[in-house]
C-alpha cells in the first residue's frame, strides 16, 4: 500500500497549480475579498508566529472558493517607515535596496505557506506608482482643508530623531525603539480625522467587528457630553473656563487646577509664589502627556489665586498641576476631590477640603478613605440641588447652567488631529511647494508622484528637518502657481499613510489614470473579511476607515466602511511563554518542520495549537499528532477507494454529522476544532473500514472539506478518487437531516425484571426483533436458562425475558 509521501505530493500540486491556477475569476461567480494585514518587510524572517495568521486567512479564503467565490486574496508591503529605514541605517545600505532584498526573501517565504496570493496583484507602498496616489490623496486632502500646517510641542524620540504621533509613544517611550518621549516645537503637517469624529464613531455599528475592538475605537474617538463653566477669578477680570462630565457635583469643587500650559498660568502667580509657578511650568514642559497622565504621585503649585464658584460664590485655590492636559477640553478643571480619583488623591497630598455631595445611603461619610465616582445618590451639600438623584442632575445640569448663564453645554472628544508629517527620510514626500507670494501650493496632479530623490545620507539630521532639507537642487523648486522660485516641503508622510488605503489598490493594481476604476471598486469592493492582529486595533484601522469615508465624500468609492468584517487572530508563543520574536531568541523556523513533516501538517497544527483568537503557545512536538491524523486518512482514503462499499445507514449518519459538524464550526471560525472534528471522524471512519469498508461519497465529501486546510493532500486523495480537476472546483458536500439522527437506541435486557445486561438496537426495531436480539445477547452470555414464559418489548426502553 502506498504511504503517504508529503515531500512528492506537495511538489506535484505546486507545480500543477501554478500551471492551473485553481482561483479565477469568471466573471460570473460572486466576488469574497480576503485581505490579511500586509507585512513589514523586515530583515528577520517568517517564524511559525507569522504563519499563523496567513494560514488562517488561506484556509478562509480557500473554503470560500469551495463555495463559489472568486476569492480576491492578495499581498503586498508596507515597506515605508521607521522599521525599514532603522533597519537599513543598521546595516549599513540604502533603505531601496534593503527594502527590495527584504521583500525578496519574505515572499520566497510566504510562498512555502501555499497560499492563494494572487501575485498579479502585489502591491509596495514604497513604490512610486504606488505612491502616487499616497501623494494624491493627501493633495486631495489639502484641497479640501483637511491637511493642514500647524506649529507646536510634539512628541519627540531624541533616538529616533523624529516626531511621533500620540498614538506612536507608549508608556511614555518610543513605539519603536523605547527611548523616553520629550517635547520639541516644530511645524507639522496635520490631518483633520476630529472632523469624522462623530461618523467614526456611529459608523462602528454597520461593523461585525469584535465588540473589543469597537470598545477601543469608541474609547479612542472618546465623546463626551459635559458643560464648561465659567469661574471668576477674584479680584480680577480674568474668567477660567473649565470642561466637566460631573457638573452635578459643582458645589463639591473646592479647588481649581489649570494645566501648566493654560495662557493664564503665569499671570495667576502672586508675588510670592512667583519662582516656585515658574519651574514647575518649566518641568512639565520637558514630560510627554503620557507620563504626565499615568504618574502615580501627583504633582503641583498653588498659583496664590482664588477663582469664584458660580454657583454659590465660594473663593477656591487655583492650582496648577500636570496631570490636567493642556489640549484637552479647556484645559482647566474644577475639582471635586469627593467624587474623583486624581482630585481626591491632590486633595489629600496638599491637603485640601474634600466635600461630599453625593451620598449612596443618605449618609455622609465621616473621613472619606477614597473618592465615591459613581453619579449615583442622592445630592448633599449643594444648596438648592440637595435632594435630587444625580444621575438626572448629571443630564440636566448643564442645559440648567447654560440657561442661568454661568456657561453652556458641550461635547468633547479625546481624539485629536493627526500629526501627519515625520522628519525622516524614507517616506512619501509630501507634495507642497511652499511659495513666498502663493503661500502652500500642492504638487500638480499631473506631477505626482513626486519622487524621493536619491541621496547619500539618509540618516536623520537631529534638527528637526528631514534630510531632504540638505539637497538643495530637491528642496529649490518653482511655484506652480506664479513660477516664481520657491521651495519643496521637505517632511515625509508617516508610515501610516500608504496602509491606509492600500487594500484598494490590490483590486486595480495596474492602473496608472486612476487609484481605482469605478468598475472595479464596484466589483470587488470593500473587503469582506480583514484578518490581523489586534495591536492595529486603533490606529490603522481608525486611519483606514477615516481614508475610506474621505475617498468616499468625494467619489471615488461608494461604499464608506472599508472592512465588513474582521478577525483579530492571537499570538504565538514561544515554548517560554513569551511572544515569538527574533530578540527573545525564542523563534521556531517552520523551515524544518515543513522538511519532516511537509506544508499540510504544519498548516493544520498552526491551527491546532488552540482557537485562533486566543494566543498560543508553541510546541513542535504537538505537530506529530496532526500528521499521524493525515497519515491515517491518506491510507484510509487508499484502502477503501476501490472497494466499492455501498453506503448504509451508519456510514450515511456519520457522513451526515460530519459535514454538518464541520461546516457549523468553519462558520463560527472555530478552525481549531475543526481539525479536532477531523481527527473523531477519521478514527470512526477507520473503525467502519474494519468492519465493511467506507463508501466513496464520504471519502469524497470528507477529502473536500479537510482540502482548504490542507490543500496538497486534499488534491492528491481527490484524484485518487477518480475525480479529475482540482478538489477546489468541486461542489461542498450536502447532506440529508434526517440521516443525522442518531438511529440506534441502548435498551437493557432483564431476566425476571433484573437487568442482565444492555444491547445497541436500531431505533425503529420491529417487537420481534428486539425480543430476538435480547434472547440472543442472553444466551451469547451464558445468562439465558429455564423455560421461557413470556417476552415482553416496552420500545426502546426495556426487554424482559420471563423464564420459570
Ligand atoms: C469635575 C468632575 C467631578 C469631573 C467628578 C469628574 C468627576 P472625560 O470623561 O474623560 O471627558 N478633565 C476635564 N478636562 C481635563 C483635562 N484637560 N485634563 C485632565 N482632566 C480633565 O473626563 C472629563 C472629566 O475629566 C471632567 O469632569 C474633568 O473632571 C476632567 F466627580 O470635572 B470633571
Ligand atoms: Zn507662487
Amino acid at each position: 500500500m502506498a504511504q503517504y509521501n508529503h515531500s512528492a505530493i506537495e511538489k506535484k500540486w505546486k507545480k500543477r497549480w501554478e500551471e492551473h491556477p485553481i482561483n479565477v475569476d469568471d466573471g460570473k461567480k460572486p466576488k469574497y475579498y480576503c485581505l490579511d494585514m500586509f507585512p513589514y518587510p523586515s530583515g528577520s524572517g517568517l517564524h511559525v508566529g507569522h504563519w499563523r495568521g496567513y494560514v488562517i486567512s488561506d484556509v478562509w479564503s480557500r473554503y470560500q472558493v469551495l463555495k463559489g467565490h472568486y476569492v480576491i486574496h492578495p499581498m503586498g508591503w508596507d515597506a515605508f517607515g521607521l522599521p525599514a529605514e532603522n533597519y537599513a541605517i543598521k546595516m549599513g545600505v540604502h533603505p531601496a535596496k534593503s527594502t527590495a532584498e527584504n521583500v525578496a526573501n519574505i515572499k520566497r517565504q510566504i510562498n512555502e505557506i501555499a497560499a492563494i496570493y494572487d501575485w498579479d496583484r502585489e502591491v509596495n507602498t514604497t513604490d512610486p506608482k504606488f505612491y502616487k496616489w499616497t501623494q494624491w490623496i493627501f493633495v486631495q486632502m489639502f484641497k479640501k482643508g483637511l491637511a493642514y500646517e500647524k506649529e507646536f510641542p510634539i512628541n519627540w524620540c531624541p533616538s529616533c530623531k523624529t516626531g511621533l504621533a500620540n498614538e506612536e509613544v507608549v508608556d511614555g517611550k518610543c513605539e519603536r525603539c523605547g527611548t523616553p518621549v520629550t517635547k520639541k516645537n516644530l511645524r507639522q503637517w496635520m490631518l483633520r480625522i476630529t472632523k469624522y469624529a462623530d461618523r467614526l464613531l456611529n459608523d462602528l455599528d454597520k461593523l461585525d467587528w469584535p465588540e473589543k475592538v469597537k470598545k477601543m475605537q469608541s474609547d479612542w474617538i472618546g465623546k463626551s457630553y459635559g458643560a464648561e463653566v465659567n469661574f471668576k477669578v477674584d479680584g480680577s477680570d480674568d474668567n477660567i473656563v473649565v470642561y466637566t462630565t460631573r457638573p452635578d457635583t459643582l458645589y463639591g469643587a473646592t479647588f481649581m487646577v489649570l494645566s501648566p500650559e493654560h495662557e493664564l498660568a503665569k499671570k495667576l502667580a502672586t508675588d510670592d509664589q512667583r519662582e516656585a509657578v515658574e519651574k514647575y511650568i518649566f518641568d512639565s514642559s520637558m514630560k510627554s502627556n503620557v507620563d504626565r497622565m499615568q504618574s502615580k504621585e501627583k504633582t503641583g503649585v498653588f498659583t496664590g489665586s482664588y477663582a469664584i464658584n458660580p454657583l454659590n460664590g465660594a473663593k477656591t485655590p487655583i492650582w496648577l498641576s500636570d496631570y490636567v492636559l493642556a489640549d484637552y477640553g479647556t484645559g482647566a478643571i474644577m475639582c471635586v476631590p469627593a467624587h474623583d480619583d486624581r482630585d481626591f488623591d491632590f486633595a489629600k497630598k496638599f491637603g485640601l477640603p474634600i466635600v461630599q455631595v453625593i451620598t449612596k445611603d443618605g449618609e455622609e461619610i465621616e473621613n472619606m478613605t477614597e473618592a465615591y465616582t459613581d453619579a449615583v445618590g442622592t445630592m448633599i451639600n449643594s444648596g438648592d440641588w440637595n435632594g435630587m438623584e444625580s444621575a438626572k442632575l448629571k443630564l440636566e445640569a448643564p442645559q440648567m447652567i447654560e440657561e442661568k448663564g454661568y456657561g453652556k453645554k458641550t461635547t468633547n472628544y479625546k481624539l485629536r488631529d493627526w500629526v501627519f508629517s515625520r522628519q525622516r527620510y524614507w517616506g512619501e514626500p509630501i507634495p507642497i511647494v511652499h511659495c513666498p507670494c502663493c503661500g502652500n501650493v500642492p504638487v500638480p496632479e499631473d506631477q505626482l508622484p513626486l519622487e524621493l530623490p536619491k541621496v547619500e545620507s539618509y540618516q536623520p539630521t537631529g534638527t528637526g528637518e528631514s534630510p531632504l532639507a540638505a539637497i538643495d537642487e530637491w528642496v529649490n523648486t518653482t511655484c506652480p502657481v506664479c513660477g516664481g522660485p520657491a521651495k519643496r516641503e521637505t517632511n515625509t508622510m508617516p508610515q501610516w499613510a500608504g496602509s491606509s488605503w492600500y487594500f484598494l489598490r490590490y483590486v486595480d493594481p495596474h492602473n496608472d489614470k486612476e487609484l481605482v476604476s469605478k468598475e472595479m471598486a464596484d466589483k470587488y469592493l470593500p473587503v469582506d473579511m480583514y484578518i490581523g492582529g489586534v495591536e492595529h486595533a486603533v490606529l490603522h484601522l481608525l486611519y483606514s476607515r477615516f481614508y475610506t469615508k474621505f475617498l468616499h465624500d468625494i467619489g471615488v468609492v461608494d461604499f464608506d466602511e472599508p472592512f465588513t468584517k474582521l478577525f483579530n487572530q492571537g499570538m504565538i508563543n514561544g515554548s517560554d511563554g513569551q511572544k515569538m520574536s527574533k530578540s527573545k531568541g525564542n523563534v521556531v523556523s517552520p523551515d524544518d518542520l515543513v522538511r519532516d513533516y511537509g506544508c499540510d501538517a504544519l498548516r493544520m497544527y498552526e491551527l491546532f495549537v488552540g482557537p485562533p483568537e486566543l494566543d498560543a503557545d508553541w510546541d513542535d512536538r504537538g505537530i506529530e499528532g496532526v500528521s499521524r491524523f493525515l497519515n491515517k486518512f491518506y491510507k484510509l482514503v487508499m484502502d477503501n477507494k476501490d472497494k466499492n462499499v455501498e453506503a448504509d445507514r451508519e456510514l450515511l449518519r456519520v457522513r451526515a454529522n460530519l459535514i454538518s459538524d464541520i461546516e457549523q464550526r468553519f462558520n463560527a471560525f472555530s478552525l481549531n476544532t475543526v481539525i479536532a472534528g477531523f481527527m473523531e471522524y477519521n478514527n470512526k471512519l477507520n473503525e467502519l473500514s474494519k468492519k465493511n469498508g467506507v463508501d466513496k461519497e464520504t471519502l469524497k465529501a470528507f477529502t473536500i472539506l479537510l482540502a482548504p486546510f490542507a490543500p496538497h493532500i486534499g488534491e492528491e486523495l481527490w484524484e485518487e478518487l477518480g475525480e479529475s480537476g482540482s478538489v477546489f472546483h468541486a461542489e461542498w458536500p450536502t447532506f440529508d437531516e434526517s440521516h443525522k439522527e442518531v438511529d440506534t437506541i441502548e435498551v437493557p435486557v432483564q431476566i425476571n425484571g433484573k437487568t442482565k445486561l444492555v444491547i445497541e438496537l436500531d431505533a425503529n426495531v420491529s417487537k420481534e426483533d428486539a425480543i430476538e436480539a435480547g434472547k440472543k445477547a442472553l444466551s451469547e452470555a451464558g445468562k439465558l436458562e429455564g423455560t421461557i414464559r413470556k417476552e415482553i418489548y416496552v420500545p426502546k426502553k426495556i426487554i424482559n425475558i420471563v423464564v420459570g
